[in-house]
């Protein structure tokens, strides 16, 4: 009998058009040959040029979907996209404790790109509270990186990302990669911090189009690096690299924006071109 690959179990809403959320991490995590555990917690109604309505799974649904895998399989890593309430929010923090040695790499979705809410203020603060403790590695950009670590706008301003990831680790996130999609820099900086600060920073020629589900991408595929074995610094690094190809190879199916192409490779493409 063939060994399963390793195998990760994914938090996340739905998105048809498959640009970002489940579809977009069931494709990255296969794409880097590990096996994906999609649990809905949410679905959209959305295309590439927005999101149309939203609802969110009983969270009862999105537990036993969860807990039934893990007591079936061996888990390799959890991935958490969009959680979409306070109940599948308290849901993942029971599992987190429960399952404590598998990686947790918490994506925080706090809105679409075209600006569609998907967390509130108290779902930030109990982001903070009841998940950071538990998380392996979160990956917010920078705006989002700043939300968490401060509630006050003005604060959180002139906040550089060097404090806003001390003060997320402090909330007790091991790692945290903000990346630096949305600051106003020629290259985009992504910096890793983690227990003896920053570990690592990488520069990538900034892209020129609007992407639907790179942050998806990037996390899922810290995710899969991970499952695979591979120690953090190495992970984030090559996660990166992975990204910055789909997100060169991105393709425009509809009249809005570009999907990064998971199986660029698997096109024969992505050899060529050198991002770093
Ligand atoms: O890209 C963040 C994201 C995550 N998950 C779902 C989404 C989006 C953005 O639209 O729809 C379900």
């Amino acid at each position: 009998m063939t060994q399963a690959p390793p195998i990760i179990l994914v938090f996340a809403g739905n998105d048809p058009s498959a640009g970002a959320g489940l579809a977009a991490d069931v494709l990255t995590i296969s794409s880097l040959g590990c096996h994906p555990l999609p649990v809905v917690t949410a679905v959209t109604v959305q295309d590439t040029t927005g999101m149309e309505d939203f609802l969110v799974m009983e969270a009862d649904w999105v537990s036993d979907q969860a807990r039934f895998l893990l007591e079936d399989m061996q888990i390799a890593a959890i991935k958490v996209g969009v959680l979409g309430s306070m109940e599948n929010l308290t849901v993942l923090a029971e599992i987190a404790a429960d399952y404590p040695d598998i990686p947790l790499i918490l994506d925080p979705v706090f809105a679409t790109g075209s600006g569609d809410e998907f967390a509130d203020d108290e779902m930030i603060s109990a982001m903070r509270e009841l998940l950071l403790p538990h998380t392996t590695i979160l990956t917010p950009n920078s705006l989002e990186a700043r939300r968490l670590a401060s509630d006050d706008p003005d604060e959180q301003d002139g906040m550089s990302v060097d404090e806003a990831a001390l003060r997320i680790r402090q909330f007790g996130s091991e790692f945290v990669l903000i990346t630096g999609t949305h600051e106003n820099t020629p290259a985009v900086s992504n910096a890793l911090f983690g227990p003896t600060g920053r570990v690592r920073v990488d520069s990538w020629e900034r892209l020129p189009a609007s992407y639907h589900g790179s942050g998806c991408t990037l996390a899922s595929a810290v995710a899969a690096f991970l499952a695979n074995g591979m120690e953090m610094s190495q992970a984030v690094r090559e996660a990166q690299d992975y990204t910055w190809h789909t997100l060169k190879n991105a393709y425009r199916p509809g009249m809005g924006q570009f999907i990064p192409d998971r199986l660029f490779w698997a096109r024969g493409k992505g050899e060529e071109e050198k991002g770093a």
